[in-house]
């Protein structure tokens, strides 16, 4: 298993359009697995390939308390929506920056299993807030995107000063003594 970085807004590798996965082997199975893990690392409830730069239609999400329902989404496709539920979002590529997101309520969903199955389900709650956020980044959209060009202009500035503190302020490893 592995854990994989996280790419970060507005990293242009995020807008990439993921391809239809086609083959159902042993890889995509170890793949899933990196993700799964990097989710559970991060702590997150869902990721798409996408944030880890493998474009391809596959996405994994936990919602559930204990790390115990473990959900794979490949080549989803929402047959229908119902309803508005407008909540809180986070991103793990946006990290640190909340806000409302307007999603459908439930929806039916199409999509294949690790085996390749082809199989239906409804959902509803955080499980399809979270299939709605997961799939907007298989065709390269975030959220911030539902936002205004003002709030968006200040998430990328928080973010990029973040990262300059980030890169300022060296940690232990690498602020040890030269060997020299
Ligand atoms: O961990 C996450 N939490 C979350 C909360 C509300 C709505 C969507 C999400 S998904 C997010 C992880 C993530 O970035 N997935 O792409
Ligand atoms: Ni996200």
């Amino acid at each position: 298993m592995a854990l994989l970085p996280i790419l970060e807004y507005p990293d242009p590798r995020l807008r990439t359009k993921a391809l239809p996965v086609t083959v159902f082997d042993a890889a995509l199975k170890r793949r899933i697995d990196d993700l799964f893990e990097t989710m559970y690392a991060a702590p997150g409830i869902g990721l798409a390939a996408t944030q880890v730069d493998w474009h391809q239609r596959l996405l994994v999400i936990d919602v559930s308390k204990d790390e115990n329902e473990r959900e794979v989404f490949i080549n989803p496709e929402i047959l229908s929506r119902e309803g508005q539920a407008a909540g809180e979002e986070g991103c793990l590529s946006v990290p640190g920056i909340y806000d409302e997101v307007p999603r459908a309520e439930r929806v039916r969903v199409r999509f294949q299993n690790a085996d390749g199955t082809v199989q239906e389900r409804d959902v509803d709650g955080m499980l399809a807030v979270c299939l709605q956020h997961e799939m907007d980044h298989l065709d390269g959209k975030l959220f911030v995107d539902y936002l205004s060009e003002l709030k968006r202009q200040r998430i990328r500035k928080k973010l990029d000063k973040a990262r300059r503190e980030r890169a300022g302020r060296p940690d232990a490893a690498s602020s040890r003594a030269p060997s020299l």
